[in-house]
């Protein structure tokens, strides 16, 4: 326990409010957290899965109106409305505070109140910040105590500091109507009411470690961004590492974790995982940018999962996992959802919890957002610079999204700003991870639309000062899209491992290995330049991924220049330019 009087104060006022009928301090100890799944099994809450088969792992199905991420109600709580900027969500702080505090009284009665001290980052980094999340749900504690590092050496490392964020979960009853989830950006305050489903209430993740942090990022000259972390180590060379911005459920964990295609194995090629989600990127001393990933745990996408697209991720999760919303296999009490290898189960209950036959059903059996939760000891490949507090130096940063056509394999920008640009102007197909239709277009800059915690203008110019703060030293951008599809609406690049082919061009290029030939989207291999040994993926496919359709670029670079003018004068003129010369270059396209 700790004697912080910012944080004994705060708790005091909270009870006030919500009226726990107790109140348990998570200390992160394996007895404490046993006792715990122990309670929700017999609650219900939670259901233990076959324990020889997947020791220590359970199972919970949430609420059906609980699912996802709910962006649409989701604030950003700042003094005016021009801080939030106009891709928020905005509500005035004391509005904001009346209305969930509201929903929030009296909303533990006769419950208990979970006390989560936790930090993001290694307690012994000076680029750590320590959060304490209140909560009202077992599933809660259990999730952030694999997602983030928790209990007693928290306090210690927080000593008397006001320096925390202060988070408050009440899961009330679940009323979709009066689902809020607010950050008071000013007041280093996040709370969430009537939900209990991932990044709603795991407020370490999305809330804090991108929301707050990238809020926090923009005044103390870092970044809090929405990418994974990886390293390549080629035969011969150091390990390189790359961070990539893809929006949800667009494949980070995917690329996180990726295991080379045997033609790359046999030379020696290695990947290595140190995040899957979040970035947390400062200048370090040598100048260049370097990254460490806040997180201490994988919250991943389910369906697709399976030993063909990443071996890695289901190894990952044989052991101290939490499954929500997945299939439950009755016949030996484990887990099944689409995408998994082997035949759907017969004898199985869905989502839903009804009885569910995967031969003939026709409905799927496992949620399109469904998730593990898994620690970050368990992935094969976890990078040994996992637990390095200084974190990786960065050599490039890719973005990406869903882009049925439009979108090339790959580009590379033609310089930081140019980058800064690309990633600004990503735009992606809706995917399940939040509530809304799935498959709907939209703009999603730096995959960071859902989570940046300020004015997105002021975001895109906190990114160019970053780049004249790096200079020579910078990273480079590149642009990346798995997801292009052929007239019968399949995928034409495989994907999973054989992205590395992609990675692979991208090292060579900041390495000055390879050439590549200047288009009107920026530098790009010829088709001889990727490799494809090994691959079903003829030349003419590849031709096809990279090549640029100018009518549609017309149309998205006219969409672009309407969609940026809402930032008004807080959208950088190294962005107006951008597009002013990319318009200027497809229009001398043949
Ligand atoms: P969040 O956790 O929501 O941030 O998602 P993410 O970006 O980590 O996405 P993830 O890697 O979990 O992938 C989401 C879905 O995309 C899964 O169903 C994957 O099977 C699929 N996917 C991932 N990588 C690829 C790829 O290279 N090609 C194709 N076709 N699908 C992919
Ligand atoms: C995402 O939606 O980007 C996720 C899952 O990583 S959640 O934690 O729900 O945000
Ligand atoms: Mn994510």
């Amino acid at each position: 326990m700790t004697k912080n009087k910012s944080v004994i104060k705060w708790i005091e006022e909270m009870k006030k409010i919500v009226n726990p009928k107790n109140v348990v301090w998570i200390d992160g100890s394996e007895a404490q957290l046993e006792q715990l799944r122990k309670e929700a099994c017999e609650s219900g809450e939670l259901i233990k899965l076959n324990e020889e088969k997947l020791p220590n792992c359970y199972l919970r199905r949430t609420n059906p109106n609980d699912v996802a991420r709910a962006e649409n109600r989701t604030y950003i709580c700042t003094p005016t409305k021009e801080e939030a900027g106009p891709t928020n969500n905005w509500w005035d702080p004391e509005f904001a505070y009346d209305k969930v505090l509201g929903i929030a009284k009296n909303s533990y009665e006769n419950k208990t109140m979970y006390v989560i001290p936790y930090s993001m980052g290694m307690t012994e980094s000076k680029f750590s910040k320590i959060g304490v999340e209140l909560t009202d749900s077992i599933y809660t504690v259990l999730n952030m105590a694999i997602m983030t590092r928790v209990g007693q050496k928290i306090w210690d490392s927080l000593g008397d500091s006001n320096n925390w964020v202060r988070g408050l979960h009440c899961s009330c009853d679940l009323d979709e109507d009066n689902r809020y989830v607010c950050h008071f950006p000013q007041d280093n305050t996040i709370i969430s009411v009537n939900s209990c489903y991932g990044g709603n209430v795991l407020l370490g993740k999305k809330c804090f470690a991108l929301r707050i942090a990238s809020y926090m990022g923009e005044r103390e000259n870092w970044m809090a961004e929405h990418m994974l972390i990886l390293g390549v180590k080629r035969p011969n060379e150091e390990t390189k590492y790359i961070c990539a911005a893809f929006p949800s459920a667009c494949g980070k964990t995917n690329l996180a974790m990726l295991i080379p295609p045997e033609y790359y194995k046999k030379k020696g090629y290695k990947v290595w995982c140190v995040g899957d989600d979040i970035a947390w990127l400062r200048i370090g001393k040598d100048g260049r940018l370097w990254a460490v990933n806040p997180e201490n745990g994988f919250f991943g996408v389910a369906p697709g999962t399976s030993k063909k697209s990443n071996p890695n991720a289901l190894a990952t999760v044989q052991k101290n996992t939490i499954f929500t919303n997945v299939v439950q296999n009755l016949d030996d009490n484990t887990v099944w959802w689409e995408g998994l290898d082997g035949d759907a189960p017969e004898n199985a209950i869905d989502w839903l919890g009804n009885k569910w036959n995967g031969k003939t059903a026709e409905t799927k059996g496992a949620h399109p957002n469904s998730r593990f939760t898994a620690p970050s000891t368990n992935c094969p490949c976890l990078s040994p610079e996992f637990n390095n507090p200084e974190g990786v130096p960065i050599s490039a940063i890719i973005f990406g999204g869903r882009r049925a056509h439009t979108t090339p394999l790959v580009y590379e920008s033609f310089d930081w700003a140019h980058g800064v640009f690309c990633g600004s102007a990503v735009s992606s197909e809706s995917t399940a991870a939040s509530t809304g239709k799935v498959g709907v277009l939209s703009h999603n800059p730096m995959a960071m639309k859902p989570f940046c915690g300020y004015n997105m203008g002021k975001y895109f110019a906190h990114w160019i000062k970053m780049g004249n703060l790096l200079g020579e030293k910078a990273p480079k951008i590149f642009n990346v899209n798995w997801f292009r599809t052929n007239g019968e609406g399949k995928f034409i690049w495989p994907g999973f491992g054989d992205n590395l082919r992609v990675l692979d061009w991208i090292l060579d290029r900041c390495e000055n290995k390879k050439e590549a030939h200047k288009t009107a989207l920026g530098f790009m291999p010829t088709e001889d330049d990727i490799n494809l040994e090994g691959t079903k993926v003829s030349k003419e496919e590849l031709t096809n991924l990279l090549s640029i359709d100018k009518d549609l670029w017309e149309k998205e670079t006219a969409d672009l220049e309407s969609y940026y003018e809402q930032f008004g004068k807080d959208l950088p003129v190294e962005i107006s330019e951008n597009l002013k010369y990319l318009k200027l270059r497809i229009k001398e396209m043949l």
